[in-house]
């Protein structure tokens, strides 16, 4: 089991409290796609995605970055049991979305870029290893059905 100082339980919940969601969730899927561009694959159905522009402006996009940073709130609400809450989307992103589970690594580190780029000089070094570290037992949690 993974255990959470008081201090780090402090930091998660200060970031998420702070969380601009419509901003931030876009922002960050949106990276992923453009830096990763092979992860365009599973979006298929949503549309223009041409160049950097197009996915920018895509409003399909744009909901689902928010609808996966609102999936990291089960994490921040359940932090004393990460792996069961995401049981049912790790089977889902491995056996219906057929996601590569690295991909969930590159779109955690896009997070934490756009995050840091948002909370400027409050970005610490701690505060970038606890969310780090939090995203680290979110992914691995994701990948926790695939076999
Ligand atoms: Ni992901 C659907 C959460 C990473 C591709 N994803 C979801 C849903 C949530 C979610 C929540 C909605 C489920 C539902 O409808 O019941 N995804 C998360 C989280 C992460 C993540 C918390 C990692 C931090 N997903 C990824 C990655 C990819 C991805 C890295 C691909 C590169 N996800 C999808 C796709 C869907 C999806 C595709 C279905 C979208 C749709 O509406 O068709």
């Amino acid at each position: 089991m993974v255990v959470w100082s008081e201090q780090e339980l402090s930091t998660i919940n200060s970031i998420f409290s702070n969380l601009d969601y419509e901003d931030i969730g876009p922002k960050a899927l949106c990276r992923c796609l453009i830096v990763y561009p092979w992860t365009l694959r599973y979006f298929g159905a949503f549309g223009n995605l041409y160049n950097a522009e197009a996915i920018k402006s895509n409003p399909n996009i744009a909901a689902h970055g928010i609808t996966v940073l609102h999936g990291l709130d089960r994490a921040v609400k359940n932090m004393d049991k990460i792996k069961a809450t995401y049981a049912e989307l790790s089977v889902l992103h491995s056996e219906k979305l057929h996601v590569d589970p690295d991909n969930f690594k590159l779109l955690s580190d896009c997070l934490t870029i756009v995050i840091a780029a948002k909370m400027g000089k409050d970005f610490t070094a701690d505060t970038q290893a606890t969310f780090q570290k939090f995203l680290a037992v979110v992914v691995s949690a994701l990948g926790r059905q695939y076999h």
